[in-house]
Order: C-alpha cells, then sequence, then structure tokens
C-alpha cells in the first residue's frame, strides 16, 4: 500500500470505504475516508486492504484483478451487481447474487443455447458456463460431475438449482418427455418441502441432491433426487410471520368444490396447524392493512386471515396440478395425497381434555368429535381406534413377574397432545418421502454411464434459539467446507508443491476436529445421542451433561455459560452447548434433540396407521422399516437415528464445482446491496481464504501440451520439435512475457493474478497483450 493511494478500510454498513492511510502506528493505521465531510479513524492493519486503480471498474473472473483481498472481491461484485451482472467467478467458483427480480434474458433459451460447449472464461460468468462444464468434465473424463450450491436461506440456491438442471436437460436431453418431468418435478416437491420463513418466501426446508443421468452418448437418461432430513417440527407449529408448507394453503384455497366437500376443508385459519404461528401476513401494504381493517370484506372472508399477499395460493394450486399432470400422477393418485394433507389437518384440530374419572388419563373433547370423525375418514382408520390409540399408550410390563404382559397406559392431556403431534408429523413426513420417491418414479432409466448431480442444501444457520434441526445443517456444512477446503485449498496447494513452484503455504482452519466432535464413533455428540435415545428413560439434560462430560476442553465445544452473548448464558449448561463452528460459535439448546432424534411413533399409533383401511396410508407406513422393528420389539419404543441419517458422505461426489450464491439485503427486494452482510456471506463461505492463496499463488494455468497443440502451427518447424514445455518457454521469449508474472512447474505453465487485465484506456504492454492473448486463445485453466 503506498503512500496517498487509495486503501479499502472496514465501514460497519457497507463492509469497506474508501480512504487514505495518513498515519501508521504499531498495529493500527488511521485512515482519512475519501468522502467529503467524514471524520478520520483508526483501522487495525489486517483490516486495511489495496484498491485498485480504478473502483468503479469490473471484472468477470475476480482473478485477473490486481489485488486479491475480500475488499476487492466486494466492490467487484458490488459494480456488477448494480449493473446487472450477478454472477462472477473466482478462478472456478461461481458466485451469484440473488438479484430478487427477473433480470430479462438472463435465462433466456437463447442464452442455454450460446453456452453450449463453451469454456469456461469465454462467455460472461454464469450459471449455465458451470452447468456446462460440469457435463463437458463428465463427457471427456469419464466421470460423474456434482454442483455444489450453497449460502445462506434465501440466497438462491434452488433457483440456481433449477437453472442448472434446464440448461442440461434442454441442451444435453433426448427431448422427450423425460427432460421436462425432470423439471416439472420441482414444483410438486416445493409445494410439499417448501414453506414461507422469515428469511424467502418459498423457503426449502429439506436438503436435496438431484442426479441426471446420462448414457454412453452422454444424453440424458433420467434422474434421481435424493432427500435429507424435511423439518418436521414445522408441520405442527411455525414462527412468528411464518407459514407451514405450501400445500396445505394450496389445497384450501385452490381445490374444487367436490374435493372440499370430500375433505371436508374450510379456510386455512379453521386449522390449529396454519393458525398458530403466523399472527397475520398483511405485513406492510397500506391495502392488506384495509383488508384486514375489514373483516367482512369478501376479499377477507375468501382468505381468511392467513392470506399472504405475496404468495398466490390459488394460482400456485393450479400450477402444481399442471406439475403433477406433466410428470404423470393421476387423478387418483392426486387425491391420495390431498387426503392425506386434508387429513394432517384434521389430526391438528383434535383437543384433549382430562378425564374425570380419577385414572389421570384425558378423553377426546366433545367439539372435536366431528374432526376425529373427519380424520379417521381420510386416513382411514376406525374412529375408536383413533380415539384409544391417541389417549392412551400400549406398554409391555414386567410388574409381579408376569413378563411380556400388555397393558394400557392412559395418557394424560400433555402427552395426549404430543402423541397427536408425532403421529401427524410421521403421517407427513412419510407422505413427502412418497411424493419424492414418486417423483423417481417419473423419470426412470435402466443403466446409465455418469451423472450430474446437483446438490441444494440450507446454508449454515445461526438463530436466537438453535435447536436440532441447525445442529444438522450445521454439521452438513462443516463436512461441505472441509470438502470445499480440500478440493480447492489443499489440491491447489498440493499442485504447486508438486510442480515445484515454491509458493508460500497458506493457512486455513482444518475443521477435522469439529466434524469429528460431531460424527465420531461413540464419543461423537450424534452417537451420544443415540445411546440416549436408547436408554429406558432418556432425557435431553442426561444427554447434555454426557456431552459435556465426554468432551471437557474440547477446543469445539463449550458451555453455554461462556457465551459472549446474554441470551446463550441464560442457557443452563445441562441445557445445551456451544459449538464453536468454521463460520462461527452457535448455541444449541438441546430441549427435544432426543425426541427429535427418533424417527419411530409410539407403538399404538405405528400399529394403527399401519394397518389402516386405506390403502395408501398403509403403504406409507409399510414402506418404511419403522414397522418391522417395531413389531419385533412389542411394546418398547423403537429407536430409529435421524442424526445418523443425516451423517454425509462428501467423498462420493467426484469432479465438482461450487457455486456461492449470496443474499444482497435481508429485506428480499432488488436493487439494494448491503456491503457489510455480503461480506460477512463471503467470509463465511471460505471465499476470502481462497482469495489469499490465489494472491500468492497462481490461479491461471496451462497445461505445456495444450500449449504445445495450439500453437505449434504457428512456429516455425525448428521450434515444434522441442519438447512441449521447451517449446512454451520459446513461446513466451517471443511473446515478450515478463518472467515475473508466470512460472514454469513440471507439467504446465502458472500465471501470477492481476497479469491478464485488459485495459480500455491503456495501450496493452507487450506483456500484458502476450498473456491476454493466450488467455483468449486456450483453455487457461486446468
Ligand atoms: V432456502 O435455504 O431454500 O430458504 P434458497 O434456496 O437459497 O433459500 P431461493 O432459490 O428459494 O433461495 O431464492 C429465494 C427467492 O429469490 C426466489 O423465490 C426468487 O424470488 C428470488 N431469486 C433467487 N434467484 C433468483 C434469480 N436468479 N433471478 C430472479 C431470483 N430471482
Ligand atoms: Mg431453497
Amino acid at each position: 500500500m503506498e503512500d496517498g493511494k487509495p486503501v479499502w478500510a472496514p465501514h460497519p454498513a457497507d463492509g469497506f470505504q474508501l480512504g487514505t492511510i495518513v498515519d501508521i502506528g504499531a498495529d493500527s493505521l488511521t485512515i482519512e475516508p475519501l468522502k467529503q465531510g467524514q471524520k478520520s479513524f483508526t483501522a487495525q492493519i489486517n483490516q486495511v486492504f489495496p484498491a485498485e486503480d480504478d473502483v468503479n471498474k469490473h471484472v468477470e473472473d475476480n482473478c485477473s484483478l490486481m489485488y486479491l483481498n475480500e475488499a476487492t472481491l466486494l466492490n467487484n461484485i458490488r459494480v456488477r451487481y448494480s449493473k446487472d451482472k450477478i454472477y462472477t467467478f473466482v478462478a472456478n467458483i461461481l458466485i451469484a447474487v440473488n438479484p430478487y427480480y427477473d433480470i430479462p434474458k438472463l435465462y433466456a433459451p437463447e442464452t442455454i443455447k450460446q453456452y453450449r460447449g463453451k469454456s469456461l472464461g469465454t462467455l460472461p460468468p454464469h450459471v449455465y458456463a458451470i452447468a456446462d462444464k460440469a457435463y463437458r468434465d463428465m463427457r471427456v473424463l469419464k466421470m460423474s460431475q456434482s454442483i455444489i450450491v450453497s449460502g445462506e436461506s434465501g440466497a438462491g440456491k434452488t433457483e440456481n438449482t433449477k437453472f442448472v438442471l434446464r440448461y442440461l436437460t434442454s441442451s444435453y436431453g433426448t427431448g422427450q418427455d423425460i427432460d421436462e418431468r425432470i423439471v416439472e418435478a420441482n414444483p410438486l416437491l416445493e409445494a410439499f418441502g417448501n414453506a414461507k420463513t422469515v428469511r424467502n418466501n418459498n423457503s426449502s426446508r429439506f436438503g436435496k441432491f438431484v442426479e441426471i443421468h446420462f448414457n454412453e452418448k452422454n444424453a440424458v437418461v433420467g434422474g434421481f433426487v435424493s432427500h435429507y432430513l424435511l423439518e418436521k417440527s414445522r408441520i405442527c407449529q411455525q414462527s412468528q410471520e411464518e407459514r407451514n408448507y405450501h400445500i396445505f394453503y394450496r389445497l384450501c384455497a385452490g381445490a374444487s368444490e367436490d374435493i372440499r366437500t370430500k375433505l371436508h376443508l374450510g379456510s386455512p385459519d379453521a386449522f390449529r396447524y396454519l393458525n398458530r404461528g403466523c399472527t397475520r401476513f398483511f405485513a406492510n401494504k397500506e391495502t392488506d392493512k384495509q383488508i384486514l381493517q375489514n373483516r367482512k370484506s369478501p376479499e377477507y372472508l375468501k382468505a381468511g386471515p392467513l392470506k399472504d399477499p405475496l404468495l398466490d395460493d390459488q394460482g400456485d394450486f393450479n400450477r402444481m396440478c399442471g406439475a403433477m399432470k406433466k410428470i404423470g400422477l393421476d387423478d387418483t393418485e392426486k387425491l391420495d395425497l390431498f387426503r392425506v394433507v386434508a387429513g394432517v389437518l384434521h389430526l391438528g384440530n383434535i383437543d384433549f381434555e382430562e378425564a374425570g374419572s380419577t385414572s389421570g388419563g384425558c378423553t377426546i373433547r366433545n367439539q372435536s368429535s366431528q374432526t376425529v370423525d373427519y380424520c379417521a375418514d381420510l386416513l382411514g382408520l376406525e374412529e375408536q381406534d383413533l380415539r384409544i390409540s391417541l389417549t392412551s399408550r400400549v406398554m409391555l410390563t414386567t410388574a409381579g413377574g408376569a413378563k411380556g404382559t400388555v397393558i394400557k397406559v392412559p395418557l394424560k392431556v400433555e402427552q395426549a397432545n404430543n402423541a397427536r403431534d408425532a403421529l401427524a408429523k410421521a403421517v407427513y413426513s412419510r407422505l413427502f418421502d412418497h411424493v419424492v420417491t414418486r417423483v423417481n418414479q417419473c423419470f426412470p432409466f435402466d443403466s446409465s454411464a455418469n451423472f450430474i448431480g446437483v446438490l441444494d442444501i440450507a446454508g449454515f444457520e445461526y438463530f436466537e434459539h438453535n435447536s436440532f434441526e441447525q445442529f444438522c445443517i450445521n454439521y452438513c456444512n462443516e463436512k461441505l467446507q472441509q470438502f470445499f477446503n480440500e478440493r480447492i485449498l489443499k489440491e491447489e496447494q498440493e499442485l504447486y508443491q508438486k510442480e515445484g513452484l515454491g509458493v508460500n503455504e497458506v493457512h486455513y482452519v482444518d475443521n477435522q476436529d469439529c466434524i469429528d466432535l460431531v460424527e465420531a464413533k461413540l464419543v461423537g455428540i450424534l452417537d451420544i445421542l443415540d445411546e440416549e435415545n436408547r436408554l429406558p428413560q432418556p432425557s435431553d439434560q442426561h444427554f447434555t451433561e454426557t456431552v459435556h462430560n465426554k468432551h471437557r476442553n474440547h477446543f469445539r465445544l463449550t458451555v453455554p455459560r461462556k457465551s459472549k452473548l446474554q441470551v446463550h448464558r441464560n442457557v443452563r449448561d445441562d441445557e445445551g452447548f456451544i459449538v464453536r463452528h468454521f463460520a462461527g460459535a452457535v448455541c444449541y439448546e438441546t430441549t427435544k434433540f432426543v425426541e427429535k432424534n427418533n424417527d419411530a411413533l409410539h407403538m399404538s399409533l405405528e400399529c394403527l396407521v399401519s394397518e389402516s383401511k386405506d390403502r395408501f396410508i398403509r403403504e406409507l407406513f409399510e414402506n418404511s422399516n419403522n414397522t418391522k422393528d417395531s413389531k419385533q420389539k412389542a411394546g418398547k419404543l423403537s429407536f430409529i437415528s435421524v442424526g445418523n441419517k443425516f451423517k454425509v458422505r462428501t467423498n462420493v461426489y467426484t469432479g465438482s464445482s461450487f457455486i456461492r450464491c449470496i443474499k444482497p439485503n435481508l429485506k428480499m427486494v432488488s436493487h439494494q446491496f448491503e456491503g457489510a452482510q455480503i461480506l460477512s456471506q463471503l467470509q463465511c463461505s471460505g471465499m476470502v481464504s481462497v482469495l489469499d492463496l490465489m494472491q500468492g499463488g497462481f490461479p491461471s494455468r496451462a497445461p505445456f501440451h495444450e500449449l504445445y497443440n495450439m500453437y505449434k502451427q504457428y512456429m516455425p518447424a525448428k521450434l515444434t520439435r522441442l519438447d512441449p514445455r521447451l517449446f512454451c518457454k520459446a513461446l513466451f521469449k517471443a511473446l515478450g512475457l515478463n518472467e515475473n508474472d508466470y512460472k514454469f512447474g513440471l507439467t504446465r505453465v502458472f500465471f501470477r493474478p492481476g497479469k491478464v487485465r485488459p485495459s480500455d484506456n491503456k495501450p496493452l504492454s507487450a506483456n500484458t497483450w502476450g498473456i491476454h492473448f493466450l488467455r483468449n486463445k486456450m483453455l487457461y485453466r486446468a
């Protein structure tokens, strides 16, 4: 950072601001902002970064900037975003900023055609460029590829995933039904697995890995979707201003009169599972406020207080039905799905009250009588069986030495509420599993040569209160971060070493210890939790104490009382733990960890549904190993570990590309760039470590043999007799390249960052011209 040259210094809202250094202290700098009328301030030396000469200029590949640091990256993304250029490369990694509006032609069929078969870097950065690279790599290397899409809630992961699927099926499909089905499966999955949250009106509450399979000739033959961890708690309760899964509201809003009558549907606010979390949605709009005030208005009566002005449930219902038809679901199948959805809604309306007798048990309230009828009818159950199963539990007793006697234990009101909710969660999550299975039947394939998989899972989550769901999601992100570190940082450094470049090592935080803390055999948190679930009387408290006891003094684990935040300090040590993740420390409150880790139902409920008169309901439960298990252990609560199902195997991904999605602002609006918050996303996603590596290293490179093949025809015959490495040396001399800007490895040549920047207003030096020339002529990335 030279005297008087502008630098980027921290700014609380924008991330960075331009200034000049006016004084240098021991470990801090005094900065005078360039903006008129602002006061000087001090900043730590390691938070101040050199700025590019022209801060209004932007580049497609961030690596072609002169200075690679978090400030120049943020500025480059900012300038590009202001021009609707939402995609930017950092070498092979694609950064995608959510525009929150449809940019004209960005995803048009013509654009798809343009990107087909083009090398990375020849056209502007785009999600299509990444999709095409994955395809070409698959074809050339004959190896399956994966694209890992990450970012926080609302950053655009699901939308970009859909663009990848659409691109691959329309560019490399066979033009048959199957291509469309792969795309049309999404509205169905989203109807059942997405919901409105405060962060995203269409938030995916499950993770998915979508594979598109190709035959020997590299044409699309089919697809396969795997899903991870549907958020079950949402089925029974939602936070303020959040909703349950879309399907519930859509069905209420869009079903025909005939179906409404059959399923006894009313407005969404008539159902407990829909009307508890979300008090009202009429957020800011004046018109919506007016509608809300006039509770007798036709709009209000039709929509009910749960109508979200931002969502069109009725229109979405029709679109969803269209998608169902396209993927081949007939009316019977459709009605099967709707019947279960309605059954869950009615189940939620069943209320209990204390029984008058001395048994300590409870009964179903009189007012709920009809609801019980509806629910039993829709789920194919005997009404009396449903009543009994919800208010009592079958247990095995060993009392009086009479081993194995089955007794019925009455449930208290609270226990019956829990049983009802557990049944609702089990039925709905099985229904979701079924939807995924059914979707997979829509694009079957006999055999495939390779696939391209796209991973779309929730990014790192950190709320005021964090529970089991956040624990699983963050663990999964920890694994992905490790995979990213290994793929990008470790491999890059190993390559430098192998090629003998003598580049200083870049340190990044290895998070293996954090992963071990969660998944290690026996002592890992997931195994401790499983062990707890197997105890006769498991408790969250005992589980939490075991975690602390087993990992005293673990660098990654600490007690809530040591938190910097008051809200976490209020959590007792036996009610939670803090894990230091790569992206920050998170305090997990362990209440309900044991319950949430168990996918099994009480025996009585399990038997009830698995013996339903309704074939469809029976099948939902037959297909799970749950039933068999619970029958074997009659009377005992069977245990099916949720946490272990969630253990991620990142090493199965072969060749892989990364898309880092960025949410530009919290308001979810277009044209608003909140610098500080974007910077923190870039830091969390590991992009900053990548830049450090690139700044000290050589982000662009080309194998000698490629350069040789490309240029031999232009060179005198004498030169072409040289071996490719010597040939390249001669070529570079001929082009007049500066020796500081590149390095010869054993098999390829590497270029320094910032040396390939074409300039608009300055004539290209021989050196820049030479590299620029090479860059345009060759596939410059290995
Ligand atoms: V979550 O973790 O599932 O809560 P995502 O998946 O990261 O989240 P999503 O893809 O659902 O976010 O994007 C959120 C919203 O942003 C979408 O519903 C769109 O309205 C909007 N969006 C995202 N990407 C684009 C885009 N490329 N163009 C236009 C977009 N709008
Ligand atoms: Mg999503």
